[in-house]
């Protein structure tokens, strides 16, 4: 018998898992009337859509009652008043002002220290997050591309005559061997850099495209853009709006697997003018984005994934480098672009 009551009231989880709508679920165990009467602080909570459920001593014997509605009417409970104490479960949706306030509480979904300076609220005009750190901006949209552009962006990038390019195994590719390749649409190179007097081959490769009298000095390496292709104009337009300037060009990095990286850095070139916007989209593998302060060493972790979009603004690059650090269990590849403005 009591098992079989208990079967007749939905598991709370299965109540909730029902609704696509935002649910308050209440418990009481006052009696029915003060129950009802409870009730009508449903209103005040502004919920609609109520179902109530109440296992109670109803005429002598425990029985479940279901009824809807937004205020329960006691008079559709004849024997009412011989009604002892129970409990109700209560199930409502919220109305529509809460329901939206309830939309917009979504969580960011990596830590953000709770001190000082940090803070993060959603952008629902461009579904992502604003977002404070000390001597800096950040916008993160997780999936600000979705799955159809992501995956053609990535093919974009990489398609080519000669070689299948999810197939290939571009680690193992030779040098020479990867300038025989004909890609597509861009132009990949495997660039040099001194680095500590000596030269040494970048641990990605690279491509840099954008308007053609912005070239491009960092490292003691300038580089001439290529000239923008559909593809890239079509990510450029989507994110002008969001970082709120124009870019007019963009340096692709294509890390191979997880062996690749981009060491620490900040993206303080004079050329791109006292505080740059920054606007860095992800296709491809998943990897970390790790911001350092310069000061102390404090660290920020922000996954960025394929459809990802990550802006920088503000004070960010005087007050904090970043890096792609290497992640040697993800083994796929992974493109990112980071569209900037040349002032000069
Ligand atoms: O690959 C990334 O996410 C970062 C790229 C970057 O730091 C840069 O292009 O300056």
């Amino acid at each position: 018998m009591g098992s079989d009551r208990r079967s007749r009231i939905p598991a709370e989880k299965d109540l909730i898992k029902d609704r696509e709508l935002p649910v308050r679920f209440f418990r009481t165990t006052r009696m029915l009337p003060y129950f009802l009467a409870d009730s009508s602080a449903l209103k005040k909570d502004k919920l609609d859509n109520v179902r109530c459920y109440f296992e109670g001593f109803f005429e002598g014997h425990t029985k479940v009652l279901s009824f809807s509605g937004e205020t329960p009417n006691p008079s559709a409970f004849p024997g009412l008043k011989t009604m002892g104490s129970g409990t109700a479960y209560i199930q409502g949706s919220t109305m529509t002002d809460d329901l939206f306030t309830d939309l917009q509480q979504k969580d960011l979904p990596f830590f953000l220290p709770s001190a000082p300076g940090y803070s993060s609220s959603w952008n629902e005009n461009y579904q992502g997050f604003d977002i404070a750190i000390p001597n800096g901006e950040l916008f993160y949209a997780e999936s600000f591309f979705d799955q159809k552009v992501s995956d053609r962006s990535l093919e974009y990038f990489l398609e080519n005559d000669t070689n299948d390019w999810r197939a290939t195994d571009w680690r193992a590719l030779e040098r020479e061997q990867l300038s025989e390749v004909r890609f597509k649409n861009i132009e990949w190179q495997h660039d040099k850099l001194m680095m500590y007097g000596k030269e040494a081959y970048l641990p990605r490769y690279s491509a840099w495209y954008g308007d053609s009298d912005k070239p491009y000095t960092y490292s003691g390496l300038t580089l001439h853009p290529k000239q923008w292709n559909k593809g890239l104009l079509y990510i450029k337009d989507k994110i002008n709006g969001v970082a709120n300037v124009q870019f007019n060009s963009v340096l692709m990095n294509w890390y191979r697997d997880g062996n690749d990286y981009m060491g620490w850095h900040a993206d303080d070139e004079k050329s791109l003018g006292l505080n740059p916007v920054i606007g860095s989209v992800n296709f491809g593998e998943a990897r970390d984005f790790v911001l350092r302060r310069c000061d102390n060493a404090e660290k920020l972790v922000i996954p960025v994934k394929h459809g990802t979009l990550l802006v920088m603004k503000g004070e960010l690059q005087h007050f904090w480098e970043h890096s792609v650090p290497k992640r040697t269990k993800r083994n796929h590849d992974r493109i990112n672009l980071t569209f900037r403005v040349i002032k000069l």
